[in-house]
């Protein structure tokens, strides 16, 4: 009988990566001129409460996106909050599931009932066509989401707030740099907001940013990031603390410095993926279309089990245990989460496309640390396990802990962890 070679690690091999690839590896553009920035903070001593840096990281922000205001945040979460609230939303509010967890717990945190819309499968959007159902006289407003920095439907989903009298805004999270057609994103709707993050195409460590058009939205937003304050000793709202401070604007004009670095190196390792994929069965590159502008952050792969012979789950923890660390964003979707799950248990009904796409998606390592050779390796790995598919379920199976589906990645003990 012919033996096998344990190349893989799940099979006892050594692990393919001699270090850990990550999906989230911040980008950190040019340590020289950080460093000088952050040099310039401490010599000024002006630390945070809209610094120079901070004042200057909101221009640069502001005229790339082309809108009139930009107004920088601690995170894209608070961001959020703050948008719902200022707009004033109460009652119910619609927005997709599958996105980011942050997104829905922005709405419930301010006491709004977040209501899921299933998303198109293609896209993985939220779907235009399945808002309309789901408004009730408790709405207020609708949340878009602009996943993998694809537009989702801005057009549209403006008629529809209009024909309604809803309010609009996006979690454009993930969208710094993108573009439907030809206008950036970040200049629909009443407002929109970009995250900062370090696992983000453009970071401030932690941070976000409010984009508007709306004159006295911005206003509104400026004194509710500081406790409301509108002058030295006047309060006249209700406010939080949701200041970026320096250090995070001088992290975020210097990866701003770097994005077309950055970006190029994105779409290159898209492209190489799609290549390096393209003869697997089973595995597709979810692709960005190319009348939009893309920052090419995210590579998302769909899982199809039956033409793979393995399921999404397996090849997550082969991949993992030769330290590709791949992630299925955004499984399960929110409504999957607490406290969705509890307070709305039989909303996945409504959500066929949600629970399918949840089940087969899978995203790869990308970024400016990621080379060209990491992505054919990744993929001559991922063509490897699936070749050995018999072999790889098999060790799986005779796994300590044998279930893989329905439990995190994390959980399941890699050959490195046993
Ligand atoms: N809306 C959407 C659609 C979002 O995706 C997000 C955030 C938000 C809203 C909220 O934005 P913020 O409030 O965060 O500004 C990460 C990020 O924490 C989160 O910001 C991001 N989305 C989400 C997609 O990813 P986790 O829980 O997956 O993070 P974690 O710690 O597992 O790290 C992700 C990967 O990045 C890992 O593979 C490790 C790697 N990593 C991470 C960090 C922090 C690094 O290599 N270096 C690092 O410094 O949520």
């Amino acid at each position: 009988m012919a033996s096998v070679t344990p190349n893989l690690a799940i099979l006892g091999g050594p692990p393919r990566f001699g270090r850990k690839l990550y999906v989230g590896a911040p980008n950190i553009g040019s340590r020289q001129a950080l460093l000088a920035r952050i040099e310039d903070v401490l010599d000024k001593r002006w630390l945070t409460n809209n610094g120079q840096y901070v004042q200057a990281f909101e221009r640069r922000i502001r005229d790339h996106t082309d809108v009139r205001h930009c107004i920088a945040v601690t995170n894209a979460t608070v961001g959020l909050q703050l948008v719902i609230r200022a707009l004033g939303l109460s009652g119910e509010v619609i927005l997709p599931s599958f996105t980011f967890v942050a997104t829905a717990h922005a709405l419930q945190w301010v006491g709004i009932r977040p209501v899921f819309c299933d998303i198109d499968p293609v896209t993985h959007t939220m779907d235009p066509d399945l808002v309309e159902d789901l408004i009730t006289p408790a709405t207020t407003g609708i949340m878009g989401v602009h996943l993998w920095g694809r537009p989702c439907a801005p057009a549209r989903l403006s008629a529809l707030a209009q024909r309604h009298g809803l309010e609009l805004i996006f979690d454009a999270a993930h969208a710094f740099g993108c573009a439907a057609r030809n206008k950036m994103l970040g200049a629909f709707g009443r407002a929109e907001v970009f995250s900062f993050h370090a696992t983000k195409f453009i970071n401030s460590l932690e941070g976000g940013a409010i984009v508007t058009n709306d004159d006295a939205l911005a206003d509104k937003l400026r004194s509710m990031i500081n406790f409301g304050f509108s002058g030295i000793d006047t309060v006249s709202c209700l406010g939080t603390n949701a200041k970026m401070n320096e250090f995070s604007a001088c992290v975020g004009l210097t990866s701003l410095d770097a994005m077309g670095e950055i970006r190029a190196r994105n779409q290159q390792n898209y492209f190489a993926y799609q290549r390096g994929l393209a003869h697997i069965a089973g595995i597709k590159v979810l692709a960005y279309d190319s009348r939009d502008r893309s920052n090419y952050h995210y590579i998302v792969v769909e899982i199809d089990e039956l033409a793979a012979g393995l399921s999404r789950d397996e090849i997550v923890a082969a991949l993992w245990a030769d330290n590709v660390h791949v992630r299925r964003y955004f499984h399960p979707g929110c409504h999957m989460m607490e406290p969705y799950r509890t307070s709305d248990p039989n909303v996945g009904a409504r959500l066929p496309n949600t629970n399918s796409v949840c089940a087969r998606v899978m995203l790869l390592p990308n970024g400016t640390t990621v080379s060209l050779d990491d992505v054919q390796s990744c993929c001559q790995l991922i063509e490897d396990i699936i070749a050995r598919r018999l072999h790889v379920r098999s060790a799986l199976s005779g796994h300590p802990r044998t279930t893989i589906k329905n439990i995190a990645v994390s959980e399941i003990r890699l050959p490195e962890a046993v």
